[in-house]
């Protein structure tokens, strides 16, 4: 196997004999399969759009198929294989389509006219293919480093496009794009420079998929507002929900409406209690349990009721807990309760609203703990005027951004340390799950500024890049110059999509860690770092020096 998509890929190079996710070869060999038809599927979505034939179907199949390849998403080599199967379909209806409507015929390429043998073992055939693929770096290690990062950049823009037409926010240009970049895979003339290009195509398709996520968002709960979400759980039965999915969400807090049961968020969700027409609708949405992903399976094994993960990322679940374990969309894991969508593309909760009925919840309470959530950018533009005169005044020196992935990596820990030594004059802007690693420090405040504020999840990226932006119109400067410097973190795909929008956005001086993508080569990040000044992290002290000198 060969699979580099993610930051904790075996040894820096690769995972090779198994995933460091929990991935078998087998299960990457479907996956790899699955990418080689979605990629014989973009030409002819495409051909299709020229001829006026309606590909949404295919559209949101591709960004759904993308979504569930993603790193602890999906590890039921079975559904990979109804994908695949889904996909040929798909591709054959849409051929038929097309040959009806095209003045002439159409030639296909091989890419669209391939045909797995169902009979056959897919595994084998999809490490074939998957071989093919590979070879290429060996044609020009460049390009195919680019190649990589476009497709995992598109990976993470595919899931932002999912969600968002969930809550019913589609851009064709966003779908247009996809499957050209997919069917731009296909190509062998392509020059460095066109790679280029088109990976920050990504990261600018991706922007528009966030601002989607963000329109659907807002719409169809309000703006986010500042508010206090309580860390102890309280008495009575429970139920956890994990993931991104807010709409998901909101289906489970319909269902279990009136039924005694409280919900709390895990990871990604707790920007959710910031919205405030769940808050005001939904009561019952009353807390966040946990923390980062990597501490699910000694977290999931506590929790007294039923937990639903509606997105990544899923560990491998441990035997103690997987009968209350339920996934869902593009989630899922061999063996562990999946409850497909119905009416509306929403699931019925009944089993995991019974497993909950059926545990005994929690028996005690506990002394209160609170985090604050929802400072997203109408609530930080909104006090944009106290911002711009602490900064005039001299009482804020400099913004960090510390954001991204968690993971379980030891290095991670510069993230923890950097913000502890954040100087008390500056102020922490976060988002996504790294920021479990210091979300309950009382960091205080600078005036009526809180010294840490949570945007929200890893798609509020988007939130984040406005409140820049607004900052940067207040003050009259380009965003470079604004005293804000930028401290990720990445771990799986969205983030290298959102890394692909603030580089098309023209942001400098990014830093990366804890370790720079394995699939970025030395020349491909020399390009990077002479353009974008992108930087790796180095220790907390050196950098806050950088930033702050
Ligand atoms: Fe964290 Fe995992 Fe948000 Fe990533 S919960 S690493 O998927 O997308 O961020
Ligand atoms: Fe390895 Fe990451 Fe790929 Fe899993 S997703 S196989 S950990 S590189």
């Amino acid at each position: 196997m060969f699979c580099e998509q993610c930051e904790q890929t075996a040894s820096g190079n690769g995972c090779h004999q198994w995933g460091a996710c929990g991935k078998s070869p087998q299960l990457n060999a479907v996956q790899d399969l699955l990418v080689y038809c979605l990629r014989g599927l973009a030409p002819v979505v495409i051909k299709a759009r020229q001829l006026g034939i309606s590909t949404h179907d295919e559209d949101v199949f591709t960004c759904e198929s993308l979504f569930a390849t993603m790193t602890n998403v999906n590890f039921d080599r079975k559904r990979f294989t109804k994908y695949v199967r889904d996909c040929i379909e798909k591709r054959d209806n849409l051929k038929a389509k097309v040959k009806e409507a095209s003045p002439e015929p159409v030639k296909w390429t091989r890419v669209s006219g391939y045909h797995p043998d169902f009979n056959e073992s897919l595994v084998e055939q999809g490490q074939d293919l998957a071989l093919g693929f590979i070879s290429e770096s060996a044609r020009d290690v460049d390009i195919f480093s680019l190649k990589l990062t476009v497709l995992y950049g598109i990976k993470g823009a595919a899931s932002y496009t999912f969600h968002a037409q969930e809550l019913g926010q589609e851009d064709e240009q966003v779908y247009e794009f996809i499957q050209e970049a997919l069917d731009a895979l296909n190509h062998q003339d392509f020059t460095l420079d066109d790679w280029v290009n088109l990976a920050l195509k990504v990261g600018e398709i991706n922007l528009r998929a966030m601002e989607l996520l963000d329109a659907g968002h807002t719409n169809t709960y309000g703006h986010p507002t500042p508010t206090p979400v309580p860390l102890n759980p309280r008495k009575g039965k429970a139920i956890l929900v994990s993931g991104h999915d807010i709409r998901q969400l909101e289906a489970i807090l319909k269902q279990t409406a009136d039924k005694g049961i409280t919900v709390y968020t895990h990871g990604e969700l707790l920007p959710a209690h910031g919205y405030p027409l769940l808050k005001q609708n939904y009561p019952h949405l009353y807390g966040h349990y946990g923390t980062a992903w990597q501490n699910q399976t000694k977290e999931f094994a506590k929790f007294p009721g039923a937990i639903i993960v509606t997105t990544n990322c899923l560990m491998p679940p441990h035997e103690t807990y997987d009968e209350k374990l339920f996934t869902i969309g593009p989630v899922g894991f061999a063996g562990i309760n999946y409850i497909p969508a119905e009416e509306g593309n929403i699931p019925n909760f009944s089993p995991a609203i019974q497993q909950s009925l059926d545990m005994p919840g929690f028996v005690e309470e506990q002394p209160p703990r609170q985090v604050m959530a929802g400072f997203a950018r109408n609530a930080v533009l909104n006090v944009a005027d106290q911002v711009i005169d602490g900064v005039k005044q001299g009482k804020i020196r400099h913004f960090f951004l510390v954001g991204g992935c968690d993971g379980a990596k030891p290095e991670r820990n510069y993230y923890t340390e950097f913000v502890e030594k954040v100087p008390e004059d500056c102020i922490v802007l976060t988002l996504a799950c790294g920021k479990f690693r210091f979300f309950d420090q009382q960091l205080g405040e600078i005036g009526s500024l809180p010294r840490l504020m949570d945007v929200g999840q890893c798609n509020d990226a988007y939130s984040a890049i406005q409140i820049a932006l607004g900052l940067a119109k207040a003050f009259d400067m380009d965003v470079n110059q604004l005293p804000l410097s930028m401290i990720l973190s990445w771990y799986e795909q969205k983030a290298v999509a959102v890394l692909l929008t603030l580089l098309y956005l023209g942001i400098k001086d990014i830093r990366l860690g804890p370790t720079l993508p394995a699939f970025i080569s030395p020349n491909v990040f020399k390009l990077l770092s002479e353009k974008y000044q992108l930087k790796a992290i180095t220790t907390p002290d050196e950098d806050l020096a950088a930033c702050l000198g």
